[in-house]
């Protein structure tokens, strides 16, 4: 019995519909294991079916489970519009997943008499709570992100370039097992540093400046995201004050962390810890967000955010300021929500460190 698609059923039966439709690549491996690139699950009450092409034949019958697998020539949603059994009733399909074309596309191939419903957001709500296989993973894949930081240390000398320690970042990270980067690792020196999602450049590090890097991978479709800022000279007091102050912020948001608190309070602890020393107007982006088979999903730890946190929730907690023209520093480890606090998973030194 596949459990995940149990809940779901549940749900979209409480939202009186009759079906769902997912083409989203991480909901599909979520719910039937299905890994590949494009395919379309169609759940009913009786029945799960994922259809997908001849490109995914062997794999979809290896990898599947709860559900049968379709594989179609053309269209898959034509596909789902034949194999679906509804005279009438409703189907669900995921509006922030599917473009105006596709939802063009699925009015023709199902029914007029089968009403269209979107819905935002089932399958992630589900997702946002991670079973103990899935911490297991989790736990995997930021220990890996953790292991590389002590061997890119001594790569940050005078004259390397921003895509060069990125590039050395990515390579070690697939070389300890990941499939991939979770995301573009960000690496930027001096004044570059104050742009919180800067890409990395062919500019070079000079002496006394701060670098900030920020990585993650998927390891077993799991991913992990993390953030480090060093310095490489010897750091003003000025830069001390403010990087004991964003870590400061990060354990006070740390310190919120448990079941029942409110991601908007875990948001406000950072935010009022960098207002008191007056550096609240630097910190330009919220403290986290869910972490799991995507970088970036439920629940967000934002300002006003009203999500109640519950053991499982894997999310990440990442305060930082950035000073234009001089720099930023951030700081971001992933954590898993328990009962009574949070479990850090990314294990890199915190210390301010002066290269
Ligand atoms: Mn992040």
């Amino acid at each position: 019995m596949n459990e995940r698609l149990h809940a779901l059923r549940t749900k979209i039966a409480g939202l009186r519909c009759s079906a769902f439709l997912t083409l989203h690549q991480p909901n599909l491996y979520y719910l039937c294991g299905f890994s590949g690139s494009s395919g379309a699950l169609l759940v009913e009450q009786r029945r799960a079916t994922l259809f997908t092409d001849t490109r995914y034949a062997i794999q979809a019958r290896e990898e599947i489970f709860g559900a049968s697998v379709k594989i179609v020539q053309g269209s898959l949603l034509v596909g789902v519009g034949e194999r679906l059994g509804l005279g009438r009733g409703s189907l669900a399909f995921e509006a922030e997943h599917a473009s105006i074309a596709q939802r063009k596309q699925l009015r023709r191939a199902v029914r007029k008499s089968v009403k269209l419903r979107p819905c935002i957001g089932l399958v992630e709500a589900l997702r946002s709570v991670k079973d103990d296989f899935e911490i297991q993973k989790m736990k995997m894949s930021a220990s890996l992100g953790s292991s590389i930081f002590d061997g890119v240390l001594p790569l940050l000398r005078p004259g390397v370039r921003e895509v060069e320690i990125a590039a050395e970042i990515e390579y070690k990270v697939r070389r300890g097992g990941a499939s991939a980067a979770a995301f573009e690792t960000i690496v930027a020196f001096g004044e570059r540093s104050a742009l919180p999602h800067a890409r990395a450049t062919t500019r070079k590090l000079r002496r006394n400046e701060l670098v900030v890097l920020d990585w993650g991978a998927i390891l077993e479709n799991y991913c992990s995201d993390m953030t480090r800022t060093v310095f490489v000279g010897k750091a003003s007091v000025r830069v001390r004050s403010w990087y004991r102050a964003v870590q400061d912020a990060q354990e006070a948001a740390r310190s919120k962390v448990r079941g029942g608190a409110v991601t908007g309070e875990v948001d406000a602890a950072a935010r009022g810890m960098l207002e008191k020393r007056g550096l609240g107007r630097f910190f330009t982006h919220s403290t986290g967000h869910g972490l799991g088979l995507e970088v970036h999903e439920e629940p967000r730890v934002a300002r006003g955010q009203t999500f109640k946190l519950r053991s499982g929730n894997v999310i990440t907690i990442e305060p930082g300021i950035y000073v234009e023209g001089t720099g930023g520093i951030r700081i971001e480890d992933d954590v898993v929500v328990t009962a009574n606090g949070c479990e850090v998973l990314t294990s890199a030194s915190r210390e301010f460190l002066e290269l």
